[in-house]
């Protein structure tokens, strides 16, 4: 039985394409900036949005039509599910999927149920995964929707709640490492708080520091040497979650002494929902050197919540990509954390979502290298902070200066020199002259 009957492997036609099931502008082969497509974009599925979501929302129940699916929560609906989902990473040609524990297979009725629920779906996936070629790029567990975790995981005030979390994350290590993934994420699901008087915030944030060294410890027992990574995101659904930005989460890692073993996955609609652009989190990982891989995916502006929308937009997709050619992104990937409307319920809607999502990256991606090769706005920035290049510059970098000093020779001089111009306005223009 086929899943997608109606489509055939989605192959590259190029810009004038109209064919909606072609790509336009991502070839897999193609090389930009010394590399091929495939390699610098490492495209994924998201197997929680893509073939879990069934398009409720508090105002209404499931619309989505999923013909391989017949809405039971066994083990033969989860292992028929995984063969189309896989079906769908093919013909759509995408070289990598990621999963939650709870996504791919049934919760059982007790830990060592839902353990045996998870083994049996994991070796389909296993077996697919060789029949296909399609690799994992890494595997979360999912420690928000059982209401045992109404008060966190690794930041819940009770402690055997925070024992069950510790076995559900060793054994989602364990079945990341058996179908080698690459990474392993944490997002911080209920990690955080309602309200501050029933909160003791310094007790909960030892003991998240405390599970991530276990899972660090474990990681070595076993020999999984994927990259661990945490995904900043300020709220939803707690108040505020402790994981609430790019910044917030290095001084985390750093006061926990966890730097050396995490990275993040930065995610586009978190961002927006922090308050900063994704260009902005991007750039505060990677100057550090933990850009580890990002949800890609995007919000909208006049919804205030995590929407979780397929990016289409040029310029989000360019300035995404100018970052990402400067950092790099491996082991991580362009991970689509998105899901079509409520309203988009055909099973063609998904290819439709992924093919217009994947050439909004490609397309992104050969804009920001020719800016980058051209060197258009380096040249201008590199202006800007010219100043800097004098030997006062290079005396205040290098730290061979003092207050005392900077005010003898101020004080010589009376006045700073004339500032230039920001250049904000041309900037703009010439990123327009790109698209
Ligand atoms: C939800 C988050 C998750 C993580 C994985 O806001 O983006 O989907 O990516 O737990």
């Amino acid at each position: 039985m086929t899943a997608f009957p109606e489509v055939t492997k989605i192959q590259y036609e190029g810009p004038k394409s109209a064919n909606p099931l072609a790509f336009r502008w991502y070839n897999p082969d193609e090389v930009v900036a010394g590399k091929t497509m495939k390699e610098h974009l490492r495209f994924t599925v998201t197997y929680w949005h893509t073939f879990r979501s069934t398009g409720s929302d508090p105002f209404g129940g499931p619309t989505m039509v999923r013909p391989w699916d017949d809405g039971s929560e066994s083990v033969e609906n989860a292992c028929n599910r995984a063969r189309a989902a896989f079906e769908f990473f093919e013909k759509l040609d995408a070289p990598f999927y990621a999963w939650h524990d709870r996504d791919v297979a049934p919760e059982g009725a007790t830990l060592s149920e839902s353990h045996a629920n998870f083994d049996a779906v994991a070796k389909v996936l296993k077996e697919e995964q060789e029949r296909t070629g399609v690799k994992l790029l890494w595997g979360t567990a999912n420690m928000f929707s059982n209401p045992r975790f109404m008060h966190g995981a690794a930041t819940t005030c009770n402690v055997e709640v925070y024992a069950f979390a510790a076995a559900q994350v060793k054994k989602a290590m364990e079945v990341t490492k058996e179908l080698g993934g690459e990474n392993y994420v944490f997002w911080g699901g209920r990690e955080g708080y309602q309200n501050l008087y029933n909160t003791d915030m310094k007790r909960e944030l030892d003991h998240l520091g405390r599970f991530f060294h276990m899972a660090v410890d474990y990681a070595k027992e076993i020999g999984f040497t994927g990259q661990f990574l945490i995904e900043p995101k300020p709220k939803e659904p707690t108040k505020h979650q402790y994981d609430s930005d790019a910044a917030a989460c290095l001084n985390f890692l750093r006061t926990y002494g966890l730097e050396d073993h995490f990275k993040l996955n930065i995610e586009t609609n978190h961002a927006t929902l922090a308050g900063h652009e994704m260009m902005h989190e991007l750039e505060y990982a990677g100057m550090q050197g933990a850009l580890g891989s990002i949800d890609a995916n995007t919000g909208d502006l006049l919804l205030g919540w995590d929407t979780d929308q397929f990016a289409t937009n040029y310029y989000l997709t360019t300035q995404t990509m100018l970052v990402l050619l400067k950092y790099g992104l491996n082991p991580g990937g362009v991970n689509f954390d998105a899901k079509v409307r409520r309203e988009s319920f055909e099973p063609i809607d998904l290819f439709y979502a992924h093919i217009g999502s994947m050439d909004a990256f490609a397309r992104g991606l050969k804009v920001a290298a020719k800016i980058i090769e051209d060197g258009a706005i380096d040249k201008l920035v590199a202006e800007r902070y010219s100043s800097w290049d004098s030997d006062l510059g290079k005396k205040i970098e290098a730290g061979q200066t003092s207050f005392t000093e900077l005010e003898a020779l101020m004080l010589g001089k009376g006045e700073a020199a004339p500032n230039v111009s920001g250049r904000q306005e041309l900037l703009e223009n010439i990123v327009n002259r790109y698209m």
